[in-house]
């Protein structure tokens, strides 16, 4: 039962359906499920499906557009969720969000910011296309702990050098913590261009942020 809804929230985002999507999220949440277990086994196959056909030109970019409104759609119906599980332990501390500027890619970005309010942390979630020198004026803004950058594209991974410049321009370094993230960056990276590290996806993005800014919270959900 619970692997054919999973494959039928997998077949939604291909067919690019996004109240279908909603739908099923909604039947899911019903049915009493773990909301980021629809997300990461359901709707995230689906869109890496997408990504893989974009990339070898099975699909064109208005499939990709189309797959993207129906992760939005289901994301929509199931963040609330994860976050209202989560809530409300005491503020851990605070993280600025962003995807670097040029990329206006948002779904995984969101998805570590809604993780991350889930477990208590203050998110100021600065959007997609985001400069540098904002992070940087944010994270200081705030009194921010840390800082994630997110990048989908290789042509974009370089601006992680520019916002950590920025930060040092500011001497925010290495007090507020760099951690970097997106389909195409790596562990490698991260340690080439000296940020704190990254994460390949949403939950291990949490377990990386609840190490480097709350370490002695690391045990709690
Ligand atoms: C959806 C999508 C789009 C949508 C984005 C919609 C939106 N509002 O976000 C649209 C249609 C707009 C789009 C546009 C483009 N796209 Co696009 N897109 C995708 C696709 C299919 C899925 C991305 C996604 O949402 N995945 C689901 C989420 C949940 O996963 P995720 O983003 O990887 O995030 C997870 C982790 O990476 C991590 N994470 C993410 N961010 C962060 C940050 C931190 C700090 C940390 C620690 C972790 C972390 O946690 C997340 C949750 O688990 C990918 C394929 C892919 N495999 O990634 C291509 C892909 C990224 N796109 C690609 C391309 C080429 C483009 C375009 C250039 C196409 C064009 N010709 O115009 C444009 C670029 C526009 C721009 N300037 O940014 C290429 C990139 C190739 C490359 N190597 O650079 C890909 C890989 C497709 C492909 N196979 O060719 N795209």
């Amino acid at each position: 039962m619970e692997e054919e809804i999973l494959s039928r929230m997998r077949r939604s985002i291909v067919d690019g359906a996004p109240q279908h999507a909603a739908a099923l999220a909604q039947e899911w949440l019903q049915s009493g499920s773990e909301p980021l277990h629809a997300i990461n086994d359901g709707f995230i196959p689906g869109m890496r499906h997408v990504g893989e056909q974009f990339g070898c030109r099975a699909l064109y970019l208005p499939d990709v557009m189309a797959a993207a409104e129906a992760m939005k759609a289901a994301t929509a119906v199931l963040e609330p969720e994860i976050q209202r599980r989560g809530l409300k332990r005491g503020v851990r501390g605070t993280v600025v969000l962003g995807t670097v500027q040029g990329d206006i890619h948002e779904i995984g970005k969101n998805l570590v910011g809604t993780l991350l309010i889930a477990a208590g942390f203050r998110v100021i979630d600065l959007g997609c296309n985001v400069a540098a020198e904002r992070f940087a004026e944010a994270a200081e803004q705030a009194g921010a702990d840390a800082v994630g950058a997110s990048s989908l594209l290789t042509t974009t991974m370089v601006r992680h050098r520019d916002v950590i410049a920025a930060m040092e321009r500011r001497n925010l370094r290495p007090r507020v913590k760099i951690i970097v993230g997106g389909a195409p960056v790596t562990g490698k990276w991260s340690a080439e261009i000296g940020a704190d590290g990254y994460a390949a996806d949403a939950q291990r993005a949490l377990d990386l942020v609840k190490r480097l800014v709350a370490p002695s919270a690391g045990d709690a959900p």
